[in-house]
């Protein structure tokens, strides 16, 4: 992979040996702005990583994350716990409470956690649960255990973020329509993007954000689903081009309930290490107006993860 060259960052991070780290972007994240999904691994010598992973990721740690968050001109962040560590949210919650309050999180929880662990997580900022349905990501967790800790979770304001790829959809449809809180999808639920952006795998998840206005969807990871990847085009900074269509078209159909991530640090990521920055430069291509970039990036998850102070 060509290396972007960096400020600072680069030498801070210590983050991979062969990576120089994230070009600056050129797009200007709005002030306040929300990197809405990005994880911590680890360290794993403090949080251990689960016994059930299913991978094993490099140690990428709060310092680190808040050192892209500077970088590249966002304000806050959501952390998502990811499925390497498990129902073990402590890495996850010391981020959070080493944040200044400029970040959130989302938990994975067991069905035996008690109310007062529950409570203990939203004074940490934890206001989502998140469901993966990502085979090679986590082993089946019943339907009937999800739908009773979801039950618990509603009244306590919180989300329920799902993981799942778009062939699965149908399968799982009447398990997430009937999700009794705001439910957040992952990646826009991870199309096919050698499929028509108007053909009926996309069509449906189009439906379910349609009939289903308690859904939500992230228009991030373009360096997962592209299968292009990320070369610029006649010099621009322009990549991942064929992700571009699906995602534009949900922010442009429904601009109030779209969030986006970096989701550093990637992680099973193995083809390539995205450019953060280049990621940042994807936003304009996907939300065209500035109105649209501020519901995306301040107004969308400040609704959502900060609403004591959105208006
Ligand atoms: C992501 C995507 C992935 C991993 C996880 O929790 C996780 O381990 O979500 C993936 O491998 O697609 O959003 O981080």
């Amino acid at each position: 992979m060509n290396k972007p060259t960096s400020g600072d960052f680069t030498k801070t991070t210590g983050w991979l040996d062969w990576y120089d780290g994230p070009t600056k972007p050129r797009f200007q994240v709005p002030p306040g702005g929300v990197d809405a999904h990005c994880h911590v691994f680890g360290p794993g010598a403090q949080f251990p990583y689960a016994p059930e992973r299913k991978y094993t990721p490099c140690d990428a740690s709060k310092q680190q994350l808040y050192a892209l968050r500077d970088h590249l001109g966002f304000a806050r962040n959501v952390v998502v716990q990811a499925t390497c560590h498990g129902a073990d949210n402590r890495a996850m919650v010391d981020a959070l409470v080493h944040s200044g309050g400029k970040a959130r999180g989302v938990a994975t929880v067991k069905r035996s956690i008690s109310d007062a662990e529950l409570q203990q997580l939203h004074a940490a900022g934890v206001r989502g649960v998140r469901f993966n349905f990502v085979k090679r990501l986590v082993d089946f967790t019943p339907k009937d255990e999800l739908m009773e800790i979801a039950a618990r979770i509603a009244p306590l304001g919180w989300h329920v973020v799902i993981y799942f790829e778009a062939v699965d959809l149908p399968e799982l449809w009447d398990f997430f329509t009937a999700l009794p809180t705001t439910v957040v999808v992952d990646h826009m639920g991870r199309p096919d993007v050698s499929k028509p952006v108007d053909g009926p795998e996309f069509e449906l998840f189009v439906k379910f954000m349609r009939e289903y206005p308690n859904v939500w969807s992230k228009v991030s990871c373009p360096e997962r689903l592209s299968l292009k990847g990320p070369t610029a085009l006649d010099g621009e900074r322009a990549a991942y081009r064929d992700v571009v269509p699906f995602a534009k078209r949900i922010v442009e159909n429904f601009p109030d309930r779209v969030l986006w991530g970096t989701d550093w640090p990637h992680p099973n990521l193995k083809d390539h290490m995205p450019d953060d920055g280049l990621l940042v430069d994807f936003i304009p291509h996907i939300a065209t107006t500035p109105e649209q970039q501020q519901k995306l990036l301040v107004i969308n998850p400040m609704r959502l993860y900060w609403p004591e102070e959105s208006r």
